[in-house]
């Protein structure tokens, strides 16, 4: 069961509380409290729109669904103040267990410090909020953008100008941002020769027309590393609008089935994506809450691991899909991490 909350005044998440009905049977064989039903859990994020957050979001949907969990989701507007209301909401709602999901650190550590102190536990996706008993689940940006930088270097050789589409402060972008660092060390051929981003309501658009405003002022632009699939999506948009497929090249972060459309569409500029489900990656997120409500241990880091894909790849073995792709590639279509033999999938 899901119930999804906008912004309320405490007042009203209290009376929604006592409206919630406990689920009914619990989970033969799970440890308490999952063996009662009735738990809950609750899902706060800093981003809910773009089919990254999206996937993410049913996943931890229908993990949460299996493991019979009352699951409170609070979508995220890129607003700092709200998500740290949710965040109190949540625990005004008798949850057990929060998954906060990105965000800026600076404006959740001291609230979800609090709410561990009056005893709920909390994992971190992708937000760095500095404390060690909280979890934290990432999709091991290292290895995901060392894996599209070495695949720009193979089809681009060691030389060549580039611009980097990037956001401070976002902790997968922040990780990515350091290899991005490293390989420019590493091949003093690599030119960052612009460099822009916006994380907001309308990510890909924004980057749409600052990538036009970068490859206009920049015509030697070959590579573009726009490690995000909303970033890919608004330069790949620039590059055709200035009819520059066949000379600008783009590696990305993330994958959904719009992003395969738009991959192995004809004559595409975005030539390869590092991913992982993002289904996946909600699923592993709700477990690993439910281990640590269950009294268990997650882990400190939660790693579930992207995979390489090529425009070449996608198009020879004719994936179309994120299911296929997860048939497919088996690792893609499931993670071992944050698992537990009480745990259903
Ligand atoms: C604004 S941060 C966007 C990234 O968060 C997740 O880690 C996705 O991979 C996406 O690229």
């Amino acid at each position: 069961m899901t119930r999804r909350f906008s912004r309320w005044p405490l007042g009203a998440a209290l009376v929604g509380a006592v409206a919630i009905p406990a689920l009914a049977a619990g989970l033969s064989g799970a440890p308490a409290p999952f063996d009662k039903g009735g738990v809950k859990l609750a899902l706060v994020s800093y981003i809910s729109a773009g089919d990254f957050f999206e996937a993410y979001q049913s996943g931890a949907e229908a993990q949460a669904k299996a493991l019979g969990v009352d699951l409170r989701v609070f979508p995220g507007k890129q607003d700092a103040t709200e998500e740290r209301d949710q965040i109190e909401q949540a625990v005004n709602l008798g949850v057990k267990g929060i998954v906060i999901d990105h965000g800026l650190p600076e404006s959740l550590k001291d609230v979800a410090q609090k709410a561990l102190e009056s005893g709920v536990k909390i994992v971190a996706f992708d937000v760095n909020l500095d404390n060690p008993k909280i979890p934290q689940v990432e999709q091991s940006d290292h290895q995901l953008a060392r894996l599209a930088l070495e695949q720009a270097i193979k089809d681009n050789g060691e030389k060549f100008k580039a611009a980097y589409v990037y956001v401070a402060g976002f902790a997968p972008l922040d990780r990515r941002d350091e290899v991005w660092t490293e390989f420019k060390k590493k091949y003093p051929g690599i030119e960052e020769v612009a460099r822009f981003g916006a994380v907001n309501a309308t990510t890909a658009a924004t980057v749409d027309d600052q990538a036009k405003a970068a490859l206009r002022a920049h015509p030697e632009i070959t590579v573009v590393f726009a490690p995000y699939d909303e970033f890919a999506r608004g330069v790949k948009l620039a590059v055709n609008e200035l009819g520059l497929a066949g000379k600008v090249k783009v590696y990305s972060a993330d994958v959904s089935t719009a992003d395969i459309r738009e991959i192995t569409e004809k004559d595409s500029p975005w030539v390869a994506t590092v991913a992982t489900n993002p289904a996946v990656v909600g699923a592993v997120s709700i477990r690993a809450a439910a281990i640590a409500v269950a009294g268990g241990d997650p882990g400190k880091e939660i790693i579930v691991e992207p995979t390489l894909l090529t425009q070449e790849a996608l198009k020879t073995a004719g994936v179309t899909t994120i299911e296929e792709l997860s048939a497919k590639v088996p690792a893609f279509g499931r993670s071992g991490a944050a698992k537990a033999a009480w745990i259903p999938e």
